[in-house]
């Protein structure tokens, strides 16, 4: 399959296409961005999971090569005339800490920047946790140059790395996700609600935005909005879906 990935990089663009997440205000119900997220599609193999075919581009060198294809088919769906941004939302795509450092991404990267604002979004970079905290500082540069950009990066899967917090203050980001683990233990009993609680009081303490990621039940929303989160994406409002069959309204207030 590794050898799949690399060949279809090469010579069959065709099987890699994208799915978006609408993000929410929790309270408004108003869209307030989207996650893009890379599908393989194997013509022997079928659906290849990113979080199995993410780890095997890094491992044969080829992370930049995906990431050029992710950037290809979003631009193409910005394009479309129903992929039209109100000015103020965001589009999210998702890299890979370790390409960072790879001088290459500006300008694989610029390209991704410019056609998202023109379409009227806000383009963010995701990073995760675990690989944000070894950055070299060659990376920490890089980062800071498209926050100088006015680009935000928000750290992913947030609560399940060892962020030293002395050094996620000196970060370059804007965005705390609450990864979806802390969010599924929400439920009937409040004590459940713990760490949750805790993460949001460290976004606060370090002045970062929060989002609460992989919502599926009612109860998790409204403890959400409880604790005074009030942004989230998850299968509860909407799952990830291609462009044909994306729906950019607003969700229900609540
Ligand atoms: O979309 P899905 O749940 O299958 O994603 C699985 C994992 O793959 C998630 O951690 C997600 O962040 C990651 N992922 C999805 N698309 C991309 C991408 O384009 N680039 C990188 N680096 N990771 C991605
Ligand atoms: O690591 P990252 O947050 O980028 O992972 C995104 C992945 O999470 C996507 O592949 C998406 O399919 C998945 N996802 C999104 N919403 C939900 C949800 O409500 N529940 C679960 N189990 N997975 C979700
Ligand atoms: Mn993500
Ligand atoms: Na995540």
């Amino acid at each position: 399959i590794s050898e799949s990935l690399v060949a279809s990089l090469k010579v069959s663009p065709e099987e890699f296409s994208v799915v978006y997440q609408p993000q929410y205000d929790l309270d408004s119900g108003r869209l307030v961005g989207l996650e893009a997220l890379l599908r393989w599609q194997h013509p022997e193999f079928g659906a290849v999971s990113p979080a199995e075919f993410v780890p095997l581009a890094e491992q044969r060198g080829v992370i930049h090569e995906l990431t050029e294809q992710l950037v290809r088919c979003i631009r193409r769906d910005l394009d479309s005339d129903t992929f039209i941004g109100k000015g103020d939302q965001r589009l999210a795509i998702n890299i890979s800490a370790r390409q960072i450092a790879d001088s290459r991404l500006e300008h694989l990267l610029d390209p991704f920047f410019e056609a998202t604002r023109q379409a009227g979004w806000l383009p963010e970079l995701e990073i995760t946790e675990t690989h944000l905290m070894n950055l070299s500082r060659r990376s920490l540069e890089q980062l800071r140059a498209f926050g100088d950009k006015g680009v935000t990066v928000a750290v992913d899967d947030f609560g399940t790395g060892y962020s030293s917090l002395a050094y996620l203050q000196t970060l370059p980001v804007h965005v705390l996700k609450i990864d979806r683990q802390f969010v599924s233990r929400l439920g009937p009993d409040r004590r459940d609600s713990r760490i949750v609680a805790a993460i949001l009081a460290i976004a606060d303490a370090l002045d970062l935005e929060v989002i609460a990621e992989g919502i599926e039940t009612e109860l998790q929303k409204s403890r959400l909005q409880e604790l005074n989160c009030h942004r989230g994406q998850g299968y509860l409002m909407a799952r990830p879906s291609p462009l044909a069959g994306l729906s950019l309204a607003d969700a229900e207030p609540s």
